[in-house]
């Protein structure tokens, strides 16, 4: 893979690891950071041996939102040019699920890009929120839609038009997040689960992800056409052979990704 300045991967057993890395102010997400972060998930998606990705930050801070220096003098021109935004929302292509192991600030275009993730582990010590409203702008990454899917409408506008930062065990009991362990185990917790996600069936895995996010784009009727094709797609591959044949002969799967 290639080199990296603001982001640096590992890979653990079937798993690929991110790690946002500008720890001098706090993984602030400028251009060189984001682009780095979605050619890193493209390549990883595209590697057959990795079934789950995780993102990380560090400690203190998973993201403290988009670099504010980067945009602070830009005209509604210049933004509306930018690919700060485009290429944030390459994430959306990618196929295998992706876990954002989250501790500290989550903040702004942080917790935009945690929510564009498929799930969300936290350390105690998170905070999460959308204070661009401190700034004179609104979120502009899926802030909005994303978080008022999330935790609701309510908490959503306080949290938007009134700086509200949630801690962690806040964001688990609003359903913005999906467990919460102390600092020292929360990465180690989300590799684990990353990889118990990696070691199932890959094409079952993809079309399960594929289905769930489409239920932010289409009407049930809709959505339950394209999660009957999808179920039929796996029909036809030799995984469901295998997974059945499995179950019925008492022993472990085989999978393919076939
Ligand atoms: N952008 C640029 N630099 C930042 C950012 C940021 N978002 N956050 C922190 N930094 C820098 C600081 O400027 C500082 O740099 P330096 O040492 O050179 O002065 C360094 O990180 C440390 O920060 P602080 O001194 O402020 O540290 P504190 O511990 O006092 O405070 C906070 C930490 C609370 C995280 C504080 O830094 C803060 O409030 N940061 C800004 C949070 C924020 O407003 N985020 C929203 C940004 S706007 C946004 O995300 C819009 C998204 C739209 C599209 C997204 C596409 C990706």
């Amino acid at each position: 893979m290639s080199e990296k300045e603001f982001v640096v991967i590992e890979i653990i057993g079937q798993v690929g690891l991110i790690k946002l890395n500008r720890p001098e102010s706090y993984n602030a997400l400028n251009l060189q950071l984001l682009s780095e972060l979605m050619e890193s998930l493209k390549e990883l998606d595209e590697r057959d041996e990795i079934g789950a990705l995780v993102i990380t930050g560090n400690d203190k801070s998973f993201a403290a939102g988009a670099d504010i220096s980067s945009m602070a003098k830009a005209t509604k021109d210049e933004i509306r040019k930018s690919k700060f935004i485009p290429t944030f929302s390459l994430i959306r292509e990618i196929k295998k699920p992706i876990i954002a192991a989250v501790s500290g600030y989550c903040l702004g275009g942080g917790l935009e890009l945690a929510m564009s993730c498929d799930m969300i582990i936290s350390s105690t010590k998170s905070k999460f929120g959308q204070p661009e409203i401190n700034l004179g702008i609104i979120p502009g990454a899926g802030g909005t839609q994303r978080l008022t899917r999330s935790v609701g409408k309510v908490i959503a506008m306080e949290m938007i038009l009134n700086n509200r930062t949630l801690k962690a065990d806040e964001a688990l009991s609003m359903g913005l997040i999906n467990a919460v362990y102390p600092v020292e185990d929360y990465l180690e917790k989300s590799i684990s689960l990353a990889q118990e996600i990696a070691s199932r069936a890959p094409l079952a895995i993809q079309a399960a992800k594929q289905a769930i996010n489409q239920v932010d784009e289409l009407s049930l009727t809709n959505g339950l056409n394209e999660e009957r094709d999808l179920f039929y797609h796996l029909f036809s591959t030799q995984d469901q052979k295998e997974g059945m044949s499995a179950f019925l002969e008492k022993r472990k799967p085989d999978w393919k990704g076939s």
